[in-house]
């Protein structure tokens, strides 16, 4: 039996795209969490790189994302002998169960996912089937795992709410099989806007390098890219809804520093912007330069990152494999 099954603790799971290189958002709005998690939950933690594929990916920068968003996962100090970390299609239960899956999902609960319109809307010469029904793999993720707890920012509650409505139905239909899991908001949990455009978050696809802070972004891009992040003109330093630029900064400011808004406000009350973006830069830089070096440390040996794969699969499929076959003779499959 593997360490996790032995244990109280309450079981946590969750899932990273490899689809570019990890972002200031992510980190503050996932796996900064995930480190803390680590000690009050049994966490299980993978690379989701088959979601990956719903937007067209170049395979050999694919295979690279996949290896550095693990690398970034130990980097962070997600630690293999406390959580299970491993690489989705390492588990081929992930595909099989989202099948199962499928055919017990509405095509009108898809069609109403905000996600899937907003990337058909973004990647209009290729809105494929997978991207239509990757809620339902999303689904297949989580409830492989028996999971209570699944962190979710609020850009994600849509996808555990249909992961819940899938699970439910399927128990109702043939017998309990899955576990219905809550959403953990972490109590940290920052929601990160583009440096280019404060209206939407930042995601590690956006065409606009300067939209994003990647994790692997050296001190002197970190400092030019906040210095070039649109804000407003009237230069007063404050959290407000029609200041959705500084109010972004102060965020991230918060985020990295443990400072209030309001001690935020206090501290730089009659400075510039100028004055503002470069402290902010700064502190920023300051949070990522061990993540940065940690990470030139794993990713430079394949060799282990090979076998951290090979160990991570092994115990997710362990877990992974009993509830598919449950799920799969309650279905009337002959194993
Ligand atoms: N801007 C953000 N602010 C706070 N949290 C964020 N997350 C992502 N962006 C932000 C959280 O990071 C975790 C992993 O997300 P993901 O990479 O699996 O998918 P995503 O949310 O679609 O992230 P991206 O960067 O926007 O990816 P692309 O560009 O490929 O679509 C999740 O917990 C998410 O909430």
């Amino acid at each position: 039996m593997s360490d996790i099954e032995t244990t109280a603790k309450k079981r946590a799971l969750s899932c990273v795209q490899p689809s570019g290189i990890l972002t200031l958002g992510n980190y503050l709005g996932a796996l900064k969490n995930f480190k803390a998690m680590q000690d009050d939950f049994e966490c299980i933690f993978a690379v989701a790189d088959l979601h990956a594929i719903t937007v067209r990916q170049q395979p050999a920068a694919l295979r690279q994302q996949i290896y550095s968003t693990y690398a970034l996962f130990l980097s962070i100090g997600l630690d293999p002998e406390k959580s299970i970390l491993f690489v989705q299609s390492h588990v081929k239960e992930h595909a099989a169960l989202s099948w199962l899956l499928s055919c017990n999902t509405q095509f009108g609960e898809m069609a109403r996912m905000t996600q899937f319109k907003d990337k058909s809307a973004k990647h209009a010469d290729n809105i494929n089937v997978g991207l239509f029904s990757y809620p339902v793999l999303m689904a297949a993720d989580i409830l492989l795992y028996k999971p209570d707890f699944v962190p979710v920012g609020a850009d994600q509650k849509q996808h555990l709410e249909i992961a819940r409505d899938i699970a439910n139905r399927f128990n109702n239909n043939y017998g309990e099989v899955f576990k219905i899991p809550e959403p953990y908001i972490p109590p940290l949990c920052a929601r990160v806007m583009s440096l280019q455009n404060p209206e939407q978050k930042m995601s590690k696809s956006d065409e606009n390098q300067n939209a994003f802070v990647s994790l692997l972004d050296d001190k002197d891009t970190i400092i030019r890219k906040f210095k070039r992040a649109v804000t407003d003109s009237d230069n007063k330093i404050c959290v407000s809804e029609d200041k959705p630029g500084i109010t972004n900064l102060i965020g991230i400011y918060s985020a990295v520093t443990g400072k209030s808004t309001a001690e935020i406000e206090a501290e730089f009350s009659g400075k510039g912007y100028g004055d503002f973006k470069l402290a902010v830069g700064e502190a920023v830089a300051e949070e990522l330069s061990p993540i940065y070096e940690n990470y030139n440390r794993f990713i430079s040996d394949k060799a282990e990152l090979d076998r951290m794969f090979r160990e991570g699969a092994e115990k997710a499929s362990y877990l992974a494999n009993k509830t598919y076959k449950k799920a799969m003779k309650k279905v009337g499959f002959v194993l």
